[in-house]
C-alpha cells in the first residue's frame, strides 16, 4: 500500500490545478456569482503562520461555497507600497522596487503552498504603475469633486535628517528620530487631504450590513458624531474680544467656573498678561511637541497654566478666568471649552489640581436630598439622561433634553450662537512625505499654483508620495479586472474597469481579515466606494456586505509572535514536516476562528495520524468479514449526521467543531466499515473525503483520484446532500423513577450525557409536579434507559 507522503503529492496538485486554470472563474457564468475576499498581504518577504490563519480558512470556505453551486472568485494580490521598503532598501542599499518584488516572488511561491484556490490570474500589485496610475486617476476625480484639498497640518519632522517621519520611526516618550537619534519636533506642512468628513453620517449607516457589532461599534466611536452648541464667551477686557466654544451639555453652563484655550489657539498670545507670558509660551511650546493621543491620554495628568485673562459666562455674568491646557485640542470643535469640573471628569481633574470651584448643576431626576457641595465630590457628577437642572436660576428644574433645548433657545435669542454637530472623525491626510508610495499626480508650479497633471500624462512615477491607504481602498475593485487600460493613455471618461464585471462581481460577499483594521482600512474602503458611486462608477454604496474578523494566533506562551520573544512558528518548516492540508487543518482545529488562539506543538501529531487513518481506509481492500446490518445502520447514520453537522458548521465559520465531527467520523468507519457492502463503505468513504475536500484540498484530491476517478477532480465534485431522517439523532425512552416507583416516561436523543439527562428530567413537568419542591438526594442515570431519583 502506498504511504502518505503530503510533500509528494501537494506540489503535484498545486501544479494540476494551476495548469487546468481551475480556479480562474468562469467571468461569463450562469451560476450564482460569490466573491470572496480576503484582506491582501504586505510583501514583508515571508508568510508568516498568521497569514495561514487568515488564508487558510477563508480557502476553506470559498471551497465550500464553490462545491456548493456558486461561481466562487477568490483573488489575491499585494499592498506592495509603504516604510518597510524603504528601511530596508536604505539598509541594504538596493531600491525599493527591487526589494518588493523579490518578496513578492517569494511569497507568491509560500501562498501557492498553501493550496489556496486564488484566482491567480487577477492578481494586482499595488506598485505597479498600471495599478497606481488609477489611484492618480481617482485622486484627479476627486480633486474636481473638490473631495481633495491642501491644508497646512502638523507632522514629524527630524531637523537633522531634513525629513518628516511616520509614527513608527518617532521612538520613545523623549520622541528620538529613529534614523539618527536626534530630537523629532512637530511641524506644519502642507499636506493633501480628502473628505472623507462630508461622508460622516453616510459612514454611520450600517443597515444592511452584516458586519461584527464590534466593528461597526468602533467605527461609530471614531466617528463620534456629537450634537451640541458652538457659542460665543466675551472675554473681560478692553475692546471686544470673544472666543467661541463648543459643548455638548449647555445645560451645565451654569457650572462653568473657568474657560481653556487649547494651546495653539490663536487668541492666547494677544490675551496673555504680561506676568504670565513666559509661563504660558513655554506651556505651549511644550504642548505642541505632543501629538493628540498623548494629550487626549486619561491617565494624563490634566494641567495648563492661567493666561490672566478672564471671561463672562453670557448666561449669567460671572468672571471666570482662562487658562491654556493641552487637554483641550486645537483640532476638535473650536479649540476652546467652558469648563465644567462638576460634570467633566478631565474638567474636574483640572479643577482639583489648581483649586477651582466645582459647584453642582445637574442631579439625577430622582435626586431628593440635598443638592451635593461640589467639593464633597470624589469625581465628576456624569447624568445626563434623566438629569435635572439645578443652580441655575430660571431653568431649575427643566430635565433633559428639554434643558438642553431651553439653554440652547437662550443662546439663540440672545444671537451669540446655535446648534452644531461635531465629529471626531478628520479628513483623511493621505500625504506621507516618502518616496516608496503612489505619486500624489499635481505639480507645484511656481507661477501658477497647483495643476492637476492631465489625465493623459498618467501614471506620474515615482518617486514621491502618497498614502499605500488609497491602494487598499478599490483593489478589490482592481481584481475584478486587472490593469485595465494597462498601458494605455487614460482620458477622464475612462473607466476603471469593465464596468459590466464590476456591477457583476460586486459588491464583495464576504470579507475577511483583522479587526485592527476596523477604523483605518475598513472606514477608508468604504468611504471610497461611496466617493466612486458619485462618480456613478456603479451603484452601490457599500463595498462589502459580510465582514468577519478572525483572531489572532499567538505564540505557545499565549504572548504575540515576534523574532525578539522567539516564539515565533514557521509555517514553511511546518508544511515540509506535516503538510499543507495538515497545517490548514490543525490552524482550523486550535478553536474558534474569531477566537483566536495560542500556539500549541504538541496537537498536530494527532491531525497528521487523522489524515494517515483515512489514507489507510482508502486504501484498505475491502474484505467483508461478514456483512452485519447494524453497522451499515449505524455507518450510513453516522454519515449524514455528520455531514450535516459539517454543512451547518462550514457555513459559519466554524471549522473547529467540522474538524472535530470528521474524527468521530473517521472512528465510526474504522470500527463499522470492514462489515459493510462495497456499496456502502463506497459511499462513505467518497462522502468522508467530499467533506474534508475545502479543508484539505490535497489529499482528498489524491484518495478521490484512487476512488472514483472517472469523475474528474474532487474539487469540481457538488456538495453531497443530508437526509434529514438519517441525520436527526436517533431518539429513545427513558424510563423515570422517584423512590423506585415509575412515575414518567421522556423521549430523548439517543447517547445524552449524564447531566443532560438530569436537566431534561428535572424539567419535566410532570416530575416537577411530583417532587413538590422536595429535595433530590440522589440521582441515577443508566445511561438510555432509566433514570432514578431519591427524594
Ligand atoms: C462642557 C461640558 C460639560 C462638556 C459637561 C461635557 C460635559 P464629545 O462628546 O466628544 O463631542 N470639548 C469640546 N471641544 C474640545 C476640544 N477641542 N478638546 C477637548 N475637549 C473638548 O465631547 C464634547 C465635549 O468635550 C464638550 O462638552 C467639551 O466639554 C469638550 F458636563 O463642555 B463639554
Amino acid at each position: 500500500m502506498a504511504e502518505y507522503v503530503p510533500v509528494e503529492i501537494e506540489a503535484k496538485w498545486q501544479k494540476s490545478w494551476e495548469e487546468s486554470g481551475s480556479f480562474e472563474p468562469d467571468f461569463e457564468t450562469e451560476k450564482s456569482r460569490y466573491y470572496m475576499l480576503t484582506m491582501l498581504p504586505y510583501p514583508s518577504g515571508d508568510l508568516h503562520i498568521g497569514h495561514w490563519y487568515a488564508m487558510a480558512p477563508s480557502d476553506t470556505y470559498a471551497r465550500f461555497l464553490k462545491m456548493q453551486g456558486n461561481e466562487v472568485f477568490f483573488p489575491i494580490g499585494f499592498d506592495a507600497f509603504g516604510l518597510p521598503a524603504e528601511n530596508a532598501a536604505i539598509k541594504n542599499n538596493i531600491h525599493p522596487k527591487d526589494w518588493t518584488y523579490k518578496n513578492i516572488e517569494r511569497m507568491r511561491l509560500q501562498l501557492r503552498s498553501m493550496g489556496n484556490m486564488f484566482a491567480w490570474k487577477n492578481e494586482v500589485v499595488s506598485c505597479d504603475p498600471d495599478y497606481y496610475k488609477w489611484s492618480q486617476w481617482f485622486f484627479l476625480r476627486m480633486l474636481e469633486m473638490d473631495l481633495a484639498y491642501r491644508e497646512f497640518a502638523p507632522v514629524d519632522f527630524c531637523n537633522h535628517c531634513q525629513t518628516t517621519l511616520a509614527r513608527e520611526q518617532v521612538w520613545g516618550d523623549e520622541r528620538l528620530c529613529e534614523r539618527c537619534g536626534n530630537t523629532v519636533i512637530r511641524k506644519e506642512l502642507n499636506q493633501w487631504k480628502l473628505r472623507i468628513t462630508n461622508y460622516a453620517d453616510e459612514l454611520l449607516d450600517f443597515d444592511g450590513l452584516a458586519w461584527p457589532e464590534r466593528v461597526r461599534l468602533m467605527q461609530t466611536n471614531w466617528i463620534g458624531r456629537s450634537n451640541g452648541v458652538e457659542f460665543d464667551i466675551d472675554l473681560d477686557l478692553p475692546g471686544d474680544l470673544q472666543f467661541r466654544v463648543f459643548t455638548t451639555r449647555p445645560d451645565t453652563v451654569f457650572g462653568m467656573t473657568f474657560c481653556v484655550l487649547a494651546p495653539e489657539h490663536e487668541l492666547v498670545e494677544q490675551i496673555v498678561t504680561d506676568d504670565q507670558k513666559e509661563e504660558v509660551s513655554i506651556y505651549c511650546e511644550n504642548a505642541m511637541r505632543k501629538d493628540e493621543i498623548e494629550r487626549m491620554s486619561e491617565s494624563q495628568e490634566k494641567d495648563g497654566v492661567f493666561t490672566g485673562a478672564y471671561a463672562i459666562n453670557p448666561l449669567n455674568g460671572d468672571r471666570v478666568p482662562v487658562w491654556v491646557a493641552e487637554y483641550v485640542l486645537a483640532g476638535y470643535g473650536t479649540g476652546a471649552i467652558m469648563g465644567v469640573p462638576a460634570h467633566d471628569q478631565r474638567d474636574f481633574l483640572f479643577a482639583r489640581r489648581y483649586d477651582i470651584p466645582t459647584p453642582v448643576v445637574v442631579v439625577p431626576e430622582d435626586h431628593d436630598q440635598p443638592i451635593p457641595e461640589g467639593s464633597e465630590l470624589e469625581e465628576a457628577l456624569l447624568v445626563k439622561e434623566g438629569s435635572k437642572m439645578v443652580n441655575s436660576n430660571e431653568f431649575d428644574g427643566l430635565v433633559w433634553p428639554e434643558g438642553f433645548d431651553r439653554v440652547v433657545q437662550a443662546i439663540e435669542d440672545k444671537g451669540i450662537g446655535k446648534k452644531q454637530v461635531n465629529y471626531r472623525l478628520r479628513d483623511w491626510l493621505i500625504s506621507r512625505q516618502r518616496m516608496w508610495g503612489t505619486p500624489i499626480p499635481v505639480i507645484h508650479c511656481k507661477n501658477c499654483g497647483t495643476v492637476p497633471v492631465p489625465y493623459e500624462d498618467l501614471p506620474v512615477m515615482l518617486p514621491d508620495d502618497m498614502d499605500t491607504f488609497i491602494c487598499s481602498s478599490w483593489y478589490y475593485y482592481g481584481y475584478v479586472s486587472p490593469y485595465w487600460k494597462k498601458g494605455e493613455k487614460l482620458k477622464k471618461e475612462d473607466l476603471p474597469w469593465n464596468p459590466e464585471a464590476i456591477q457583476q462581481w460586486c459588491p464583495v460577499n464576504q470579507y475577511t481579515g483583522g479587526i485592527e483594521h476596523a477604523t483605518m482600512h475598513l472606514l477608508y474602503f468604504r468611504f471610497f466606494t461611496k466617493v466612486l458611486a458619485d462618480m456613478k462608477l456603479f451603484d452601490f454604496r457599500e463595498p462589502a456586505t459580510r465582514l468577519f474578523n478572525q483572531g489572532m494566533i499567538l505564540g505557545e506562551d499565549h504572548e504575540k509572535m515576534s523574532k525578539s520573544r522567539g516564539n515565533v512558528v514557521n509555517p514553511d518548516d511546518l508544511v515540509k514536516k506535516y503538510g499543507a492540508d495538515t497545517v490548514r487543518c490543525y490552524l482550523m482545529f486550535l478553536g474558534p476562528w474569531d477566537a483566536g488562539a495560542p500556539w500549541n506543538p504538541h496537537g498536530i501529531e494527532g491531525l497528521s495520524r487523522f489524515f494517515k487513518g483515512i489514507w489507510n481506509l482508502c486504501h484498505q481492500p475491502q474484505k467483508p468479514e461478514n456483512i452485519d446490518q447494524e453497522s451499515e445502520k449505524k455507518l450510513r447514520k453516522a454519515q449524514h449526521r455528520t455531514l450535516k453537522k459539517v454543512t451547518e458548521d462550514l457555513g459559519r465559520f466554524r471549522f473547529n467543531t467540522a474538524i472535530a465531527a470528521l474524527m468521530s467520523f473517521r472512528n465510526d468507519l474504522k470500527d463499522h466499515v470492514h462489515r459493510c457492502r462495497e456499496e456502502t463503505r463506497t459511499e462513505a468513504l467518497k462522502t468522508m473525503l467530499l467533506m474534508l475536500a475545502p479543508l484539505a484540498p490535497h489529499v482528498s484530491e489524491e484518495l478521490w483520484q484512487l476512488m472514483a476517478p472517472e469523475t474528474g477532480s474532487i474539487h469540481q465534485q457538488a456538495w453531497p446532500a443530508f437526509d434529514e431522517q438519517l441525520a436527526s439523532a436517533e431518539m429513545v425512552t427513558l424510563v423515570v423513577q422517584i423512590n423506585g416507583k415509575v412515575r414518567d416516561r421522556i423521549q430523548c436523543p439517543v447517547g445524552l450525557e449524564q447531566k443532560q439527562t438530569e436537566e431534561k428530567v428535572l424539567a419535566s413537568e410532570k416530575i416537577q409536579n411530583l417532587l413538590e419542591g422536595k429535595a433530590v438526594r440522589k440521582l441515577i442515570v443508566v445511561p438510555d434507559r432509566l433514570v432514578n431519583l431519591v427524594v
